[in-house]
């Protein structure tokens, strides 16, 4: 059997793509957005698609990543935080929410929300996960982005396809856009 499989490309020159992020623990904060942004770049994302907004903490994260998601203004939606076990349970309440709200934030709105939230119970956990040890959080969940908007793309409904098969044809793509994307490509 040869079953026909969709798989989303791993380019991604004209999607959007926000980045919400925390400013709780931003020294952690930062460098996943930094190994976003070098996923972003290294994927042919332009800079100009990209924006980013800051929240205070990851608690801020679902409800600002609804909205950013609403605008209709973007493809994938990245959330970025830290969230780091203290002494209190106000971790459990804090991460709970971040990452039970992002996952409604994304099935309300139709738009893929990326969790790229660190949850450690020590702060060496967090900076392992943060490009240290354990890769880096931000990379690999806009890597997962690039992967579902173009997946979204391809499954579309066949009203949508068709629509933007006629779009295609008539849309008038900038010679330098095609040319900075793939210059290797004849
Ligand atoms: N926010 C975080 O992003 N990470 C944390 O580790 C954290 N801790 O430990 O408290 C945290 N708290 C702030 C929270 O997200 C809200 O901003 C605050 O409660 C105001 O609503």
């Amino acid at each position: 059997m040869q079953p026909k499989i969709h798989r989303g490309k791993m380019t991604a020159a004209g999607f959007r793509f926000a980045i919400v992020v925390s400013r709780w623990n931003d020294f952690l904060t930062s460098k996943l957005v930094d190994g976003a942004l070098d996923a972003f770049e290294s994927h042919g994302v332009y800079e100009e698609d990209v924006e980013i907004f800051k929240v205070p903490g990851s608690f801020e994260l679902p409800l600002t990543c609804k909205k950013v998601a609403e605008s209709g203004n973007f493809d994938a939606v990245i959330a970025v935080g830290v969230v780091i076990r203290g002494e209190t349970p106000h971790f459990d309440y804090v991460a709970g929410e971040a990452a039970s709200g992002v996952s409604r934030a994304s099935m309300e709105t139709g738009v893929p929300v990326l969790f790229s939230v660190i949850t450690a119970n020590t702060l060496e956990q967090a900076i392992n996960r943060a490009g240290v040890k354990a890769g880096n959080k931000g990379y690999e969940a806009a890597v997962s982005a690039i992967e579902l908007v173009n997946l979204y793309d391809e499954i579309g409904s066949p009203q949508e396809r068709s629509q933007k098969m006629t779009q295609d044809e008539t849309v008038q793509v900038p010679a330098w856009r095609k040319e900075k994307v793939f210059p290797h490509v004849v």
